[in-house]
């Protein structure tokens, strides 16, 4: 009988995706689910052939120097690998993974309840009642901006982009998009294809950002580029933090230029923003875009599946590079 290979998962994990990891591999884990330090990470590739991993834990050029030639694959538990310096991990040796496709849906959900509460004023509205200063009603009353015939704007047409335009067209919007090539007809789908993040901002009376976080995208959105878009639109974003200036966005809201936003992310994590918490329109949520009982699941049997080719011999479906 051959030798299982060791798999080190971070974090806790729903059981179906442990009770099969257990299947493949030996699997370490701990008791507690915290994000786990460099020094555990570095002593843990001592020990394991394999991390499935969260972006909760760091790989940075530093922590890769020090990791320990036994770990050969991390497969993480996300989409997003800004956590990891890849080419750091590359040249060590060790193949990255992620987990694309299946939280398409989950996100592009959040993304589209991100928009109507921020477009319909949630937050302000659920206070309302829930504090029992909900006393009168006039035609002016907590009056929002509608989302159907509006335009919106992606920036990012990827996977989630591509959910997040098939959603919105459901309530129908007008679908605008940013990507760094455009798309073929059958996945446009009627959306309006702009060159530039430029050229598309000033169409975007609702704008949800759907790009990586990378060297090119830090604070993407800007004084300046706020600036294009149209008075009083809507900003969402499902994306990282950092693709957003947050005292840009604060300042745009406090201008009008913004009338709402809704986030799911933000620049510090855990956390979130403290001066943003003081803004009635702005909705936000503690970074769940994928956080769905079935979305979870997938993302580990995605992982797994990556690990499993690997360590059979094949390249996993989702290595990046
Ligand atoms: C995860 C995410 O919740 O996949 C991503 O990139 O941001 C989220 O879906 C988180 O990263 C889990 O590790």
């Amino acid at each position: 009988m051959s030798i299982k290979p060791t798999l080190w998962i971070s974090r806790k994990l729903p059981t179906a995706v442990v009770e099969r990891a257990a299947k493949s591999f030996e699997v370490l884990q701990f008791e507690d689910d915290v994000p786990r330090s460099s020094e555990t990470v570095i002593e843990m590739s001592g020990k394991a052939e394999g991390f499935l991993a969260c972006n909760s834990e760091k790989f940075t050029a530093d922590v890769v120097l020090q990791l320990d030639p036994r770990l050969k694959i991390i497969a993480n538990y996300s989409v997003g690998y800004d956590h990891c310096d890849v080419p750091a991990l590359t040249a060590h040796g060790i193949t990255v993974t992620n987990t694309p496709e299946v939280l398409s849906e989950a996100t592009a959900e959040t993304a589209m309840l991100l928009l109507l509460g921020a477009a319909r004023r949630a937050v302000e509205g659920d206070k309302l009642v829930r504090t029992g200063q909900w006393d009168s009603w006039s035609p002016s009353f907590m009056v929002g901006k509608q989302v159907s015939g509006a335009r919106l704007g992606i920036v990012g047409m990827g996977r989630i982009g591509q959910v997040m335009a098939r959603m919105a067209r459901g309530f129908g919007m007008e679908i605008h998009y940013y990507n760094r090539s455009r798309l073929s007809p059958e996945k446009e789908q009627g959306a309006i294809y702009h060159s530039s993040v430029e050229d598309l901002l000033p169409t975007a009376d609702f704008l949800s950002l759907h790009c990586p976080a990378t060297a090119e995208t830090t604070n993407l959105m800007s004084s300046e580029r706020f600036a294009l878009m149209p008075d009083g639109s809507v900003l969402v974003n499902t994306a990282r933090g950092a693709v957003v200036d947050e005292q840009a966005l604060m300042t745009a809201l406090d201008s009008g230029k913004l009338a709402a936003a809704g986030l799911d992310v933000f620049q510090v994590e855990p956390g979130g923003n403290s001066k943003l918490a003081a803004y009635d329109n702005v909705f936000m949520l503690p970074h769940i875009g994928s956080a769905t009982f079935e979305t979870r699941n997938a993302m580990g049997f995605r992982a797994l599946d990556n690990l499993e080719a690997f360590f059979s011999g094949k390249e996993p479906g989702d290595k990046v590079t």
